[in-house]
């Protein structure tokens, strides 16, 4: 039986049309060929596997749902969540570049950029031949991204950049940064910032022990000159950068399940093959009981993703809905993890199997992008109408 099959407990996949199941089909066999084989070693070393990258832009996760126009794929909002639970599935580091490069260099450009960035960059981003990053969060502000300091004055023909920003996925090897700063009237507004501006370095962060496969690191601008033509023009405010985050916490949503099915999938096997006291360890009542919510996990996610990709198809789904999701995904993926890798003993420890590296990497995810707990407080808020945050 194919290694990768899809958990389908509630017959989901009639939910989803031809193209979407080749889409599937096809990320996931490249996923087959290209990560799976490599991503532990690459995540033992601590190493971004940038060999990848041509691969990720010819199968199209770069800027799926950008139109045709601009180089993207024009594909719809389930294809993009389909995609990113593929993706995942290989690992979260490797999920992180496609959504930081689809959901938050190429979406700003596309959703606040001129005409002359779109045509600039866009069919660039889209191959891979240009790599971007998205700074928002700083040292002393990452859940109060309101609280920036990181800013821009106007110098006559160019604008004076000034400030750093943490925790940056891709930073290290970007050719662009979309840099969220703020104007000397205190207004949010976004900058494409190049490698090779005189004042821009791009520090890594070393010793992680989550995305090890992933590149983290620094934006820091020391009076940087960036031209006029770089700022986006139609965009000002913290609504801005949260409107990318909208596109890639979607994604999230979609992709965190594809973790919890690999570690799902992994504990399952190895359940019906490992034997203590004479019998596989499936057989036993505790072990049926973590498979058993297991699965029910996955297919409630699952039917929420559907229902979410169904709204965001028809430009329907709120920032709420989507926080709702990727906090539930989230969560169902880190829990899977845990208890899938105590299903596995003491090999479930070793890079052998890939669900000690999930569980590590969902650490991040269940910080990036919004906290879990910032995401139970935007249901909070939805709901009652009281903003908890401040
Ligand atoms: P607040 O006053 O609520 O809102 C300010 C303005 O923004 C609007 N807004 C949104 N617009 C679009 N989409 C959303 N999701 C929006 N949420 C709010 C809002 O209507 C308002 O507009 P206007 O016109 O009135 O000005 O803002 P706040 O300062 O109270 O903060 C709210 C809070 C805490 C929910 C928000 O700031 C937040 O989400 N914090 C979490 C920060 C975060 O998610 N950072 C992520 C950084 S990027 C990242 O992690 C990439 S990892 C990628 C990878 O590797 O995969
Ligand atoms: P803090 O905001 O300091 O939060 C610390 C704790 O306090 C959390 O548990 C939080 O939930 C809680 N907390 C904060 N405020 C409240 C409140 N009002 N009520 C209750 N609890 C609260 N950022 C980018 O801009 N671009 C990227 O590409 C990017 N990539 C990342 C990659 C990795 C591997 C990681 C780890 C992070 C990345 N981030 C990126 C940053 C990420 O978005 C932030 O880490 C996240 O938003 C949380 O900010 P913080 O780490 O400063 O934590």
């Amino acid at each position: 039986k194919d290694l990768y099959e899809s958990p389908d407990y509630y017959l989901a996949d009639e939910l989803l049309t031809e193209e979407h199941k080749l889409i599937r089909s096809t990320v996931r066999d490249w996923v087959k060929k290209e990560v799976s084989p490599i991503i532990e070693d690459y995540a033992q070393k601590a190493e971004f596997p940038k060999h990848l990258i041509k691969g990720l832009g010819e199968i199209g996760a770069f800027g799926p749902t950008i139109p045709v126009e601009y180089g993207g794929a024009g594909l719809d909002y389930m294809s993009y969540g389909i995609i990113m639970q593929e993706i995942e599935r290989g690992d979260s580091g490797i999920r992180s570049t496609a959504s930081v490069q689809g959901s938050l260099v190429m979406y700003p450009i596309y959703a606040y950029g001129s005409e002359e960035q779109k045509h600039k960059y866009l069919p660039k981003l889209a191959t891979g031949e240009l790599m971007g990053c998205f700074g928002l969060t700083e040292p002393d502000h990452g859940s109060d991204p309101g609280g920036m300091t990181t800013n821009f004055k106007d110098a006559g023909d160019h604008y004076i950049l000034n400030g750093a920003k943490m925790w940056i996925s891709n930073s290290p090897f970007a050719d662009i940064a979309i840099v969220w700063a703020k104007d000397e009237s205190g207004k949010i507004r976004g900058l494409i910032v190049e490698r090779g501006m005189e004042g821009f370095t791009t520090p890594e962060t070393h010793n992680k022990w989550s995305l090890r496969a992933s590149a983290t690191g620094e934006l820091v601008f020391d009076n940087v000159k960036v031209p006029k033509e770089n700022l986006l023009p139609n965009i000002s405010g913290l609504k801005g950068p949260l409107g990318c985050l909208n596109q890639a916490r979607y994604g999230i949503a979609w992709g965190a399940l594809g973790a919890a099915m690999d570690c799902y999938d992994t504990a399952l096997r190895y359940s019906k093959e490992r034997r203590q006291f004479g019998k596989p360890i499936a057989a036993f009542q505790l072990q049926q009981k973590k498979l058993a919510e297991m699965i029910t996990e996955i297919t409630k996610g699952q039917l929420l993703v559907w229902r979410l990709g169904t709204l965001k198809n028809e430009n329907r789904a709120t920032p709420a809905q989507i926080s709702m999701s990727k906090r539930n995904s989230v969560e169902t993926a880190i829990n899977i993890a845990r208890e899938a890798r105590q299903m596995l003993g003491g090999m479930g420890i070793t890079g052998e199997y890939p669900i000690m590296r999930h569980m590590m990497n969902l650490e991040s995810v269940v910080t990036y992008e919004g906290t879990h707990d910032i995401h139970l407080l935007i249901t909070g808020l939805d709901i009652t109408g009281e903003e908890a945050f401040k």
